[in-house]
């Protein structure tokens, strides 16, 4: 059974009901909108008894960017820049997931306010069906009423739309193709291994880990001896590659591995990326991570 379930191609964070699990959906953030919170302790007494329900109690922090607004289709905002209105801009989001944290690290580089409005992925918004109506999932990016869907895609095109402040990708047409290759590798080899390392048991996780390890080899190898893979300075493969290192905790030690003693270049990176606000301050405790990881792995019977 174990053998079936690590060779089946499952969204990481919304894995299909089981029939255990059709009845009890409390694993799941049920619409939470906790950022920036600003209803009466009543009501932040009712969003924390919610994430109570979501196994976080000991971890659960009612805070993420200060550049996220709580959403709420019928608010309004004040805008601290004309230019910038916050109801122009919405992402419809997950906490744990790396794909929307892509989002909201590009957004916090950027410096742009928005408006957060997280999905509870079992019962997904009409707004996320009307959204993306192909694949269904998060993260969206709605600019001005119209959505852009894929990570990798909306953080290009934060990056064009707005590239005054802290440019992405690189200028040069070649240098750009490069670190377009990286993502895409990226997209096709960490997620799904990083993956098999915490959600496999016995030989499949020991294959997962190898893997994992000589993916990550292959990313240092392409770092080299640069702060950034942007370079000097962070750019577009730094942006989509960071968001994995929150789950590096829970990888490591559901896996009993560890991935510095292998490449130790690649976590000096992750700790340099790390002491930059726009990141330390988007990406979740990796603690909080693992808690989510373990209510699912209880769930399907693999703790
Ligand atoms: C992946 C998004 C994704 O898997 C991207 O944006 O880069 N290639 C896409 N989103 C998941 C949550 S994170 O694992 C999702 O929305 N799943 C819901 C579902 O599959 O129903």
């Amino acid at each position: 059974m174990m053998q079936k379930m690590g060779s089946l191609h499952r969204p990481l964070i919304s894995p299909p009901p089981s029939p255990k699990q059709a009845t009890n959906h409390t694993f799941l953030v049920k619409s939470c909108r906790l950022v920036g919170f600003k209803g009466s302790p009543g009501q932040l007494k009712t969003q924390k008894s919610n994430a109570l329900k979501c196994g976080f109690s000991s971890s659960f922090k009612f805070s993420t960017s200060s550049m996220a607004k709580n959403f709420n289709e019928s608010d309004e905002y004040s805008l601290s820049s004309p230019s910038v209105k916050t109801d122009e801009v919405i992402l419809l989001d997950f906490w744990p997931s790396m794909f929307g944290i892509r989002v909201r690290v590009a957004l916090a580089e950027k410096g742009i306010e928005y408006q957060l409005k997280e999905e509870d992925l079992r019962n997904k918004s009409d707004l996320l069906l009307r959204m993306n109506p192909v694949y269904k999932k998060i993260p969206v990016f709605i600019h001005k009423g119209k959505p852009i869907c894929e990570s990798s895609i909306i953080v290009q095109y934060i990056d064009e739309v707005w590239k005054d402040k802290s440019p992405l990708l690189p200028s040069d047409p070649y240098q750009r193709a490069q670190a377009r290759f990286w993502v895409d590798y990226i997209d096709k080899k960490v997620f799904d291994a990083g993956r098999r390392t915490w959600y496999t048991t016995g030989e499949q996780q020991e294959a997962a880990k190898k893997e994992f390890v000589e993916i990550i080899k292959q990313l240092e190898e392409q770092l080299g001896d640069k702060p950034y893979f942007g370079g000097e300075t962070l750019g577009y493969v730094d942006v989509c590659l960071i968001p994995y290192y929150c789950w590096f905790y829970t990888y490591e030690t559901m896996g009993k591995f560890n991935v510095e003693t292998e490449c130790p270049k690649f976590i000096a990176w992750a700790k340099r990326c790390m002491q930059k606000e726009s990141i330390s301050k988007t990406l979740p405790d990796e603690k909080k991570v693992f808690g989510f990881c373990l209510d699912l792995r209880k769930k399907f019977g693999l703790e």
